[in-house]
């Protein structure tokens, strides 16, 4: 599974802090601690303090490159940030991310081509979060074609379900588990498919067991890929055990081992 790293991200009071006075080893060393636990990829959000989130972006960006060339999550609703965030990225990043509605995908299908990106496109748009999966599978079906019509490869479209606190909406995380299979039924070949899966414990008493439980429910119906908290050693065993049982690693006895040396960037 792609691990997209989650703590480079301006909700954390700490990144505020380092935005705030430009102040980059907090922010490195969040890049080089989390790509040594096996993150493939940076997300990055300036969080909603940042003053000027144009230059926030710039900044932060321009400070994780000093330290390593992997892919970056460029996480904003914003088209002129996420244009700067990719102008300092470089090719190979990820558009984190655009909502279903067509003016959004008119905006971002066409910036991700142009900028050799990925695209995470949310299942969301004008009437909301969908209540369930089929109304996910609607908007995830109007991205795809979005994509087939600007000629966004399929394996540069990732759909987000959108998961949500459990204690806040207890259907949901079923309703996204449902969308995420049907979402691999949508083209040949299908779209990748994403969730920000902490979402999924927020305000709960039982964060870790919770991210852990779901990640494996997720990746049992084809999840491909998760803004994590990889820094959880016992997240990232499970996530790299479900693998395996689903035969996408050969086994060995040493397979967390082998899974980490193979994974690592
Ligand atoms: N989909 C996509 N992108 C996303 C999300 C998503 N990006 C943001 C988010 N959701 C995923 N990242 C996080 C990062 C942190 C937390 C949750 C999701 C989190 N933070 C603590 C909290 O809110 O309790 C902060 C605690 C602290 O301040 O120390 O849980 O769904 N495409």
């Amino acid at each position: 599974m792609y691990a997209i790293g989650e703590r480079i991200n301006g909700m954390f009071k700490s990144v505020a802090a380092a935005i705030k006075e430009k102040n980059p080893e907090p922010i490195q060393d969040l890049a080089r601690e989390q790509l040594k636990a096996g993150a493939q990829a940076l997300d990055v959000n300036v969080g909603p303090a940042a003053e000027d989130a144009l230059a926030a972006m710039e900044w932060l960006v321009k400070t994780i490159r000093e330290v390593t060339e992997a892919p970056l999550v460029i996480d904003t609703t914003k088209p002129e940030v996420m244009r700067r965030g990719l102008e300092a990225a470089g090719s190979g990043s990820v558009i984190n991310s655009s909502k279903g509605q067509q003016e959004q995908l008119d905006i971002f299908v066409p910036m991700a081509v142009e900028h050799e990106a990925s695209l995470i496109a949310l299942t969301i748009d004008e009437n909301g979060i969908p209540r369930d999966a089929n109304g996910r599978g609607e908007i995830a079906l109007r991205a795809v074609a979005a994509a087939m019509e600007k000629g966004l490869p399929m394996d540069r479209l990732m759909i987000d379900a959108v998961i949500l606190p459990v204690n806040v909406t207890q259907p949901t995380p079923g309703h996204v588990l449902e969308a995420i299979r049907n979402v691999k039924l949508l083209s040949d070949p299908p779209p990748k498919t994403v969730l920000g899966l902490s979402n999924v414990s927020q305000g709960t008493r039982q964060r870790e067991l919770i991210n852990r439980t779901y990640l494996v429910m997720a990746l049992a119906v084809g999840l491909d890929a998760a803004i994590v908290d990889v820094l959880d050693t016992e997240l990232m065993d499970e996530m790299i055990t479900a693998e395996l049982l689903m035969n996408r690693a050969v086994y060995a006895d040493d397979f967390l081992k082998a899974y980490r040396a193979s994974a690592a960037p």
